[in-house]
């Protein structure tokens, strides 16, 4: 979802290749052969291959400075952007991905079970923390500032739909959630995906 927004805040022509991971699709040959991984999305460009969403929304951001939707070296806000988004791919999706997946991570339904009781309250402290930065500088995370960064977030928020508290209960993530999907590039995004805010997870 944030890597398709994104190419389409920047505006430039792609090639969308649909891999419907309830098919199992993401497992076919011809996919591993791009992305061992097994997980969407993956990037193709120049002849290269890139994948994990974040290093792909700083790939584009780069490879196009004057949509202005990353810090680039010198700018003083690049420090903050690299520490939220590696945090917010190397531990706020992780722990989504235990509440959402805890098969991939333990055999047994009462360990599973558990992981995701310990996932919930991680990720209740998490978008929490979220909520008071958003509340001291916000709107965005950036401050005035909307980057790819918001939209990411907002991606990870969406994943939160089924808990008990779900992104949209915390009022300054709702702000940004209603700024970020009232874009033209998010609602584009949404439709040719084929999703909702409610549906299930972007396939
Ligand atoms: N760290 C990866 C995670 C990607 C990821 O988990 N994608 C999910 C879809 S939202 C997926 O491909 N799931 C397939 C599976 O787990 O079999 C990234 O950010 O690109």
């Amino acid at each position: 979802m944030a890597p398709h927004a994104v190419l389409r805040e920047i505006g430039c022509r792609f090639e969308l290749i649909r891999v419907d991971i309830s098919k199992g699709e993401n497992r076919a040959p011809a996919y591993l052969a791009l992305n061992p991984n097994a997980r969407v999305p993956t990037l193709v460009h120049g002849g290269r291959v890139i994948y994990e969403s974040a290093a792909i929304l700083m790939y584009l951001c780069e490879a196009h400075p004057d949509a202005g939707l990353m810090p680039l070296p010198g700018d003083p806000d690049r420090g903050a952007f690299l520490q939220w988004l590696f945090w917010m791919t190397n531990t706020l999706q992780e722990d989504l991905q235990h509440w959402w997946h805890a098969d991939n991570y333990l055999d047994g339904e009462a360990c599973r079970h558990e992981m995701k009781i310990v996932a919930e309250r991680r990720l209740e402290r998490m978008f929490s923390q979220l909520d008071s930065h958003l509340a001291a500088g916000g709107p965005y995370m950036l401050g005035n500032r909307f980057s790819a960064l918001d939209v990411f977030l907002v991606m990870l928020c969406r994943w939160t739909r089924a808990m008990a508290l779900p992104a949209t209960s915390y009022a300054n993530l709702n702000r940004l959630i209603g700024l970020v999907t009232a874009r033209p590039a998010w609602a584009a995004m949404m439709l040719a995906e084929g999703i909702d805010w409610n549906g299930p997870l972007a396939s």
